[in-house]
């Protein structure tokens, strides 16, 4: 259900690396041990371990950290220019998490509720400005591309991908009509292997 460590998942599938993955469960009690916690300062996921013992947390981190142990196939970007702008629109897409995550957990029930989780109405109402901007922004990204970067999957898509599944499959969320390319876009990956993991 968790979109962040979702990107990373997405984008091993894509990659066709195997690396063993433990995954944890809603509400991810055992996050907040103090062993977890040395592994990931804030107690989220996703993070990396590595076998000499260094973990890393934060989802675009690793995976850039993946992509320089392995850059082939590239989905960084092959020139100096493709990788800032690869950069620039994963980051478009990470600032759309906070607010794309409110908005869809307390516009309406949803499964957070199994957890205990409040909804407060006025928060979606907050934050809906946001998501619109981020959805537009990401509409003029994509242009005339098959992908958000390009006509193929790169990096920014894994990111993408994982965020508009997880507010679409789990929250019931339904890109709006003046979306169209985002809308094709969703649909385009959904068809990849790599948006069932
Ligand atoms: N900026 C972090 C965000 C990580 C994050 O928020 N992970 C969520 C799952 S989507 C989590 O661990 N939530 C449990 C919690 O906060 O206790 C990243 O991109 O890796």
């Amino acid at each position: 259900m968790a979109a962040n460590p979702r990107r990373v998942k997405i984008y091993l599938a894509e990659k066709g690396i195997n690396i063993e993955q433990v995954d944890f469960l809603a509400p991810y009690a055992e996050m907040k041990t103090d062993e977890f916690l040395r592994k990931s300062p804030t107690g989220r996921i996703p993070v990396l371990e590595l076998d000499d013992g260094m973990c890393l947390p934060e989802s675009v981190a690793i995976i850039e950290y993946l992509e320089e142990l392995y850059p082939e196939p590239n989905m960084l970007g092959e020139t100096e220019r493709e990788r800032a702008w690869s950069r620039a629109v994963t980051a478009i897409v990470s600032d759309c998490v906070i607010p794309w995550g409110n908005y869809v957990r307390h516009r309406a029930p949803s499964v957070v509720e199994n957890y205990g989780f409040k909804r407060i109405p006025a928060v979606a109402e907050f934050f809906l400005p946001s998501v619109e901007r981020g959805l537009s922004a990401l509409e003029a990204v994509i242009g005339d591309n098959n992908f958000l970067v390009g006509d193929k999957p790169m990096i920014p898509d894994c990111h993408g991908f994982a965020l508009f599944h997880a507010t679409i499959d789990k929250f019931g969320y339904e890109i709006p009509e003046k979306y169209p390319r985002l809308q094709a876009w969703y649909q385009r990956f959904l068809e990849r292997p790599s948006a069932m993991v």
